[in-house]
């Protein structure tokens, strides 16, 4: 039996959420290939693809990519504290601390500010292949974080900006073997020059649409460039202070432990997750005529693309094709490679994305040789198939 005879997709979990379809979450489309185009499936796929559909974790068929904007319904969304439901008409973002006059904002308020948008696409930072589908892309509409920041006056001294979400949950804190179990907010935190400048912003609306609450609805931070966990969904309050914020979500759980160079000397450093590490990978592969055609998405924090480039098996690397409806600097971006004369048999496919600062995707050998723990896995995936 072939792979696309036994895949099966596992469902886990209920729809625990009121107001959704049984599966919690809408049927996924067929993927959209010109007329005559046929899909070539991948052989190093797991038989059954587990496609979680739980409504804390949803992952993207990339294979079903159709466009540069993913819908609201099938953006992949990582959640660990549950949805809090919260209402519109009386939700208030606090934004307190070192500040000169504390603040209580309506939605009402933070849309009376002036408005931007931003196509921003994200990745979680556990995304890794041979799926990849902890990415998607979006056109957000909010306010610059630094213009609610003005306006409640950050002191002198301010160093450290916490983001809390609304959402909350039990946790055990470990210190040096005794723990002791509290309740915790999700929270992240930016330093100051980050905080305030032009980039990060508070979206209430995702492609036109107010946020739903898979995005975090009513108000998230975004930080454009940056792995997901740091845009915190359900946004509730900014807390300005001078200290380190040593949360579970900023320091521990999203970290990763990679080797620098530092004078000469290599040394092992634990650090939090920011911004995006340059991907990108392989979504799926097209037969069309006597041709084929490799598809591709590229994930990474703005710094412009220089190139990217397609291998077959041990072949030469050969430069594939920027979409341009992906240009915008903070959008992901799509490639596509013609391949011309595959022959039949089995074969690899492999991509690799280069950008302006000279920074090449690596190879998953030299990445293990310099990163020990599995987030940040931004490493060349080859992917493989049959041509019949
Ligand atoms: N309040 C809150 N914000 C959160 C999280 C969360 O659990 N709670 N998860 C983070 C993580 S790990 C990711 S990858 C992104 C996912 O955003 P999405 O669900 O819109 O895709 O949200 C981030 N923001
Ligand atoms: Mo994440």
């Amino acid at each position: 039996m072939s792979k696309q005879t036994t895949r099966r997709e596992v469902l886990k979990g209920g729809a625990a959420i009121a107001g959704l379809g049984a599966l919690g979450f809408p049927q996924w489309g067929l993927p959209a290939l010109a007329q005559g185009e046929t899909l070539v499936e991948f052989t190093d796929l797991p038989d059954e693809i587990v496609l979680e559909r739980t409504p804390d974790r949803r992952i993207i068929e990339v294979r079903d990519i159709d466009g540069p904007i993913t819908p609201a319904d099938k953006w992949f969304t990582t959640q660990h504290y549950g949805h809090p439901v919260i209402d519109r008409a009386t939700y208030r973002l606090r934004v307190s601390g070192m500040v000169n006059s504390p603040l209580e904002l309506s939605l009402a308020d933070i849309r009376a500010m002036p408005s931007r948008e931003l196509v921003f696409g994200f990745e979680c930072s556990g995304n890794r292949g041979p799926q990849n589908g902890l990415s998607s892309n979006g056109r957000w509409t909010g306010v610059s974080l630094r213009t609610v920041l003005e306006r409640a006056g950050i002191e002198e001294a301010a160093s450290e900006f916490v983001f809390f979400g609304a959402d909350r949950g039990e946790e055990e804190v470990d210190f040096r073997g005794r723990t002791s179990t509290v309740e915790q907010q999700y929270g992240r935190s930016l330093r100051r020059h980050v905080a305030l400048s032009d980039e990060p912003m508070l979206a209430y609306a995702l492609n036109g649409d107010p946020l739903t609450i898979h995005q975090g609805s009513p108000l998230r931070l975004l930080v454009p460039g940056w792995y997901g966990a740091p845009n915190v969904k359900f946004l509730s309050e900014i807390h300005v202070q001078e200290d380190q914020y040593l949360g579970k979500y900023q320091t521990h759980w999203y970290r990763t432990l990679k080797s620098q160079t530092i004078n000469g000397e290599t040394k092992w450093v634990e650090t939090a997750i920011s911004k995006m590490r340059l991907k990108s990978y392989i979504a799926r592969v097209t037969k069309m005529g006597n041709g084929h055609k490799v598809f591709g998405v590229i994930m990474h924090d703005g710094t412009p693309i220089q190139s990217v480039e397609v291998r077959i098996d041990d072949g030469p690397w050969q430069p594939a094709t920027l979409d341009p409806s992906t240009s915008e600097k903070y959008s992901w971006k799509f490639f596509s490679y013609d391949w011309n004369g595959a022959t039949p048999g089995e074969h690899t496919v492999t991509s690799r994305a280069t950008d302006t600062s000279g920074y090449v995707q690596p190879t998953a050998e030299a990445l293990s040789e310099s990163k020990k723990t599995f987030l940040e896995q931004n490493n060349q995936h080859p992917r493989t198939l049959i041509i019949a």
